[in-house]
């Protein structure tokens, strides 16, 4: 059997960071994890191949190759996945699809001949055994949390590693909270499953082998949900990290009551961790509250992050608005939380309904969900009625993302954020770095808009006066500042002006329907 594997091309959005990738002369952000691991349940005698549509293009030639098609997605894909799709099914080729986009979007797919929803390592093999039978299914499902320490090494040698700017990795699934909104529970569970130490090891020496010696997200909902395993892990890669001369920096995602844990903190940054990103949510303690995201309620937010940063990890913060409960002043609030914490990377969305989640089941209780969500948490599109006026969520929240992605108070951030920061490795820039650098100079420094050039040049200056030791972060966050600046200024002007018919049309067709169902 030869199978073709793709990955579909995602929008520019906050999270492809398309334009930070020139800056650093990479082609994607991140790798196609999930479809990487499915790769590793197939069986062995079979040819693979693996077109990432992000950083390659998919042409009618492979596909004609290909005895069998799978295509792995998220909802942002949507509309990609059914273009590849049906060419795919034009060629007369078998597709199957699964991941997120498939397991959580009660859409149907007719593009598409077999779903195979959830977790692989539960649904794949019964669909791979009636396929060697010819008996091959529509939909295979299934509730099952498997034990993912029995899960198979991704084929991270598929991928054309050099064309990304992180390598993922996955230590854990499921969290232990219950938020709301969140649809991590009824995709992964609330039970932390975690991979044993060994298998971690193993996975980190693989991308060790295959000559990585960059950034690694861990990809887990929450890496701190089983706190003893987390530490015990962690000491065995502060060992790996030290006899390798730490060639990898890490990052990964985890519920905030991790900066009331120092000693959680001190091991991920011995071991070459240097940011998290966090729930913050919302400065509003009744939207907490609603949202059941008690593990927030409990602890300053501000405090919460700046201890993270001041014992050596940057936080990246989300944020939402569009709780039944926020109070009118919510967006100076949110204004306030994020300058006043130093959090660089805010992102900052309209809270949506995702099908499967306590929220969606309300809302749709109450007669309120209205659409499909679009798979893009920042791009100001609603999929219910909020309690607020639509009309003033909208421009407020309009205005928090011109006020917090605005050359100055982007730079402010960052000077607030250098201030509370202790790395615990002092970086010094590599060649590689220094080519970085000098495109920062050239597209932030010299082509850049009138004042943003001032703000850029004023970044550099006070860092080499009061934060020398922190160059490279500051860098790094002058090249995100302008990936965010394109995106909410590109999307600014797509609403206001219709520079872009397709979001425009997309938003007032929710307005229609939010006035036609008041
Ligand atoms: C890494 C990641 C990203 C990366 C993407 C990297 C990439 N190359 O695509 C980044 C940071 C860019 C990203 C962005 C976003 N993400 Co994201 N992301 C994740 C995260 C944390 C890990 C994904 C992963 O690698 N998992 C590990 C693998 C092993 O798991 P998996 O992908 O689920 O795959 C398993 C199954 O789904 C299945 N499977 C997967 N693919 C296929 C294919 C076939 C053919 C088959 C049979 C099975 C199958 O088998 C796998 C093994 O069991 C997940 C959360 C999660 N736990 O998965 C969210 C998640 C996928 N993201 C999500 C969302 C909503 C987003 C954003 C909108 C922002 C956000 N977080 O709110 C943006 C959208 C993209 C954009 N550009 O705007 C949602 C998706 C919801 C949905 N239904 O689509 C998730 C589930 C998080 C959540 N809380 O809901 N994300």
């Amino acid at each position: 059997m030869k199978a073709l594997l793709i990955y579909p091309s995602i929008p520019d959005t906050f999270f492809s960071f398309k334009h930070t990738l020139k800056f650093i002369y990479k082609r994607a952000a991140q790798i196609p994890l999930g479809l990487l691991t499915v790769a590793s349940m197939l069986p062995r005698d079979w040819t693979l191949c693996l077109v990432d549509m992000n950083v390659e293009k998919l042409t009618d030639e492979v596909i004609k190759w290909a005895n069998i098609v799978f295509i792995g997605a998220m909802a942002i894909q949507e509309s990609t996945v059914r273009d590849v799709a049906l060419r795919c099914k034009l060629l007369g080729k078998p597709v199957v699809g699964g991941g997120p986009l498939f397991s959580s979007i009660s859409t149907e797919f007719p593009e598409i001949d077999h779903l195979v929803l959830n977790e692989a390592e539960a649904t794949l093999p019964l669909f791979l055994k009636d396929l060697a039978a010819d008996e091959p299914k529509r939909v295979y499902l299934s509730n099952q949390k498997p034990d993912i320490s029995k899960t198979p090494l991704p084929r991270w040698d598929l991928i054309k590693m050099d064309a990304y700017a992180t390598m993922c990795i996955q230590y854990s699934r499921g969290c232990p909270f219950d938020c709301e909104f969140c649809d991590i529970v009824k995709l992964n569970g609330r039970k932390p499953r975690v991979k044993s130490n060994d298998q971690m090891i193993r996975e980190i020496e693989a991308l060790y082998g295959l000559g990585w010696r960059d950034r690694v997200f861990i990809v887990d909902d929450n890496f701190i949900g089983k706190k003893a395993k987390a530490k015990s892990f962690l000491e065995d890669l502060i060992f790996w990290q030290k006899t390798h001369q730490y060639p990898f920096t890490l990052f990964t995602q985890a519920s905030v009551n991790l900066a009331q844990d120092k000693e959680l903190i001190t091991l991920m940054t011995s071991a070459g961790f240097d940011m998290v990103f966090l729930g913050l949510e919302t400065p509003s303690e009744e939207s907490l509250l609603e949202s059941r995201k008690y593990q927030n309620l409990s602890i300053d937010l501000i405090e919460a992050v700046k201890t993270i940063q001041h014992n050596g990890m940057e936080v990246w913060g989300g944020f939402m608005i569009g709780f039944d409960s926020d109070p009118p002043d919510i967006f100076e609030r949110q204004i306030k939380l994020i300058q006043n914490s130093g959090v660089v990377k805010a992102t900052i969305s309209l809270l949506n309904a995702i099908p499967g989640t306590r929220l969606y089941k309300r809302l749709k209780e109450e007669g309120r969900i209205l659409d499909n969500i679009t798979g893009d948490n920042c791009d100001g599109s609603l999929n219910f009625i909020p309690k607020m006026d639509v009309q003033t969520i909208r421009d407020g929240y309009r205005a928090v993302l011109n006020y917090i992605y605005s050359p100055k108070n982007y730079y402010e951030r960052i000077m607030e954020f250098l201030k509370d920061y202790k790395p615990v490795r002092r970086r010094r820039l590599n060649k590689g770095e220094i080519r970085v650098f000098l495109n920062t100079i050239l597209y932030l420094g010299i082509l850049d808009k009138g004042k943003n050039k001032l703000y850029y040049w004023k970044l550099l200056i006070m860092v080499l006066i009061f934060h020398r030791d922190k160059f490279s972060e500051a860098v790094s966050h002058a090249i995100f500042g302008y990936h965010f600046r394109r995106l909410f200024i590109n999307q600014r002007n797509s609403i206001e002006n219709g520079t872009t018919k397709a979001f425009k049309k997309k938003v007032n067709k929710q307005m229609e329907q939010i006035k036609v169902v008041e």
